[in-house]
């Protein structure tokens, strides 16, 4: 597959693995590819490698549901992802790349007077920070979704929503290819089938990476490597407050284009959005046992198309193409794990559960300004590792997409 890319000229072929980077990167996901972009464009930083063990958005990246949206709970969620958005919001132009993001909007379903009240309360906070989102009643969504179904007839009634019209879909494996063309030219290599096995740490300072096809010695590295996370630490004898889990999703056959909406419901625990190939894509919550096992279930089909089918009955004669898994590095807060770490030099970027793919771009400017200038931004101070030691968590359960 990489061959492809290589001869369309997306991607520049890497020179040889040098011995010595400043900076190395493990894992050539979106976070890793916009850090690397952002070193380069923002502080003049190159010599920086991408360590990639299988090839780039083979993880997380290529596996997400596309769904972009700001439209969190907490200040520090909300305020975080607002400028994600907007930064995906010139994205195409700034990579020189079609991205094909379309602001629909997102609808965040109540079916019940309590969940009315959350929803409530994240269009206060959202409101609050310039984040467009208001509460909105069942026919309004009816007026804006005409294709739904509000009926009574069905296991949740619709009650309103959380109706938020910044939120959209992008193509994901494009906005991998659009960063990785761009750290190519930057001159940074991307080092795709080279696996990481070690790391070279002394005097609680890391000095190098060991890797599948030699040592290499660096100044920082960033592990930016999402459902991998875990394993990666330890072999810093990091211990990370991550749990490890798998979310499903599918999608079917395509159809002539009728939803231009992403609809979610935590109720239901799904969320369905049309693609621009017209396939309907839906996904799940979090399985609720931890696994690093990517064989999907017949369960998670059978609830999904159930509750799919209350909202769009019209679905009813539409056949599953694909069905795949996700791996999901869950912190207890709900919130992600960016910067430092008690071992000098090595930074984490992890704990994204359901939320990295739309958290790219920030991320990468924010971790990427963390290590130019080894300050962390005011941005990602509430999301340091040490909050899970100083009680200081981020608790962004109430916005996950759905419920886990
Ligand atoms: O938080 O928007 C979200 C999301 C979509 C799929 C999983 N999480």
């Amino acid at each position: 597959m990489k061959d492809i890319f290589f001869r369309k000229q997306v991607l520049r072929r890497p020179g040889p693995l040098r011995r010595h980077y400043d900076v190395v990167i493990v894992g050539g996901g979106s976070h890793g590819l916009a850090t690397a972009y952002y070193l380069a464009k923002n502080h003049g930083i190159t010599d920086v490698c991408i360590l990639e063990k299988s090839y780039i958005g083979s993880g997380a990246a290529g596996r997400n549901t596309t769904i972009i949206r700001a439209n969190y709970r907490t200040p520090e969620g909300a305020a975080f992802y607002k400028q994600s958005v907007e930064l995906y919001e010139h994205l195409s132009q700034d990579l020189d790349f079609n991205l094909m993001f379309s602001q629909h909007g997102h609808f965040t379903l109540a079916h019940s007077d309590r969940s009315l009240v959350v929803q409530n309360e994240r269009a206060e906070v959202n409101k609050l920070l310039g984040i467009d989102s208001r509460v909105i009643d069942r026919y309004e969504v009816k007026k804006l979704c005409p294709q739904i179904n509000i009926g009574e007839d069905v296991t949740w009634p619709i009650q309103g929503a959380l109706y938020h019209p910044p939120g959209g879909i992008i193509r994901h494996d494009a906005v991998v290819w659009g960063y990785a063309k761009q750290v190519g030219r930057a001159g940074i290599d991307i080092h795709q089938g080279v696996e990481v096995t070690g790391f070279d740490i002394r005097d609680g300072r890391v000095h190098g990476v060991k890797t599948s096809q030699g040592d290499i010695s660096c100044g920082t590295v960033l592990s930016a490597t999402a459902g991998w996370s875990s394993p990666v630490a330890k072999m810093a004898n990091l211990p990370l407050p991550i749990v490890t889990s798998i979310l499903q999703a599918f999608v079917t056959e395509p159809v002539k284009p009728f939803l231009d909406k992403i609809i979610v419901s935590a109720q239901m625990h799904i969320y369905v959005s049309q693609t621009d190939r017209g396939e309907f894509l839906i996904g799940a919550e979090v399985e609720p046992y931890p696994t690093y096992s990517n064989k999907g279930t017949f369960p998670f089909i059978e609830y999904a198309t159930r509750h799919v089918l209350e909202l769009f009955p019209q679905l009813h004669a539409t056949k599953i193409l694909r069905h795949w898994t996700g791996l999901c590095d869950m912190s207890p807060d709900y919130s992600p794990i960016m910067g430092v770490t008690e071992i000098d030099g090595f930074l984490v970027d992890c704990g994204w559960g359901t939320y990295g793919f739309k958290a790219a771009p920030i991320t990468g400017v924010t971790l990427a300004e963390l290590i130019a200038t080894g300050k962390t931004p005011a941005l990602i101070e509430p999301f340091k590792l040490e909050r899970f030691y100083t009680d200081t968590m981020v608790s962004e359960l109430a916005a996950a997409a759905v419920s886990h």
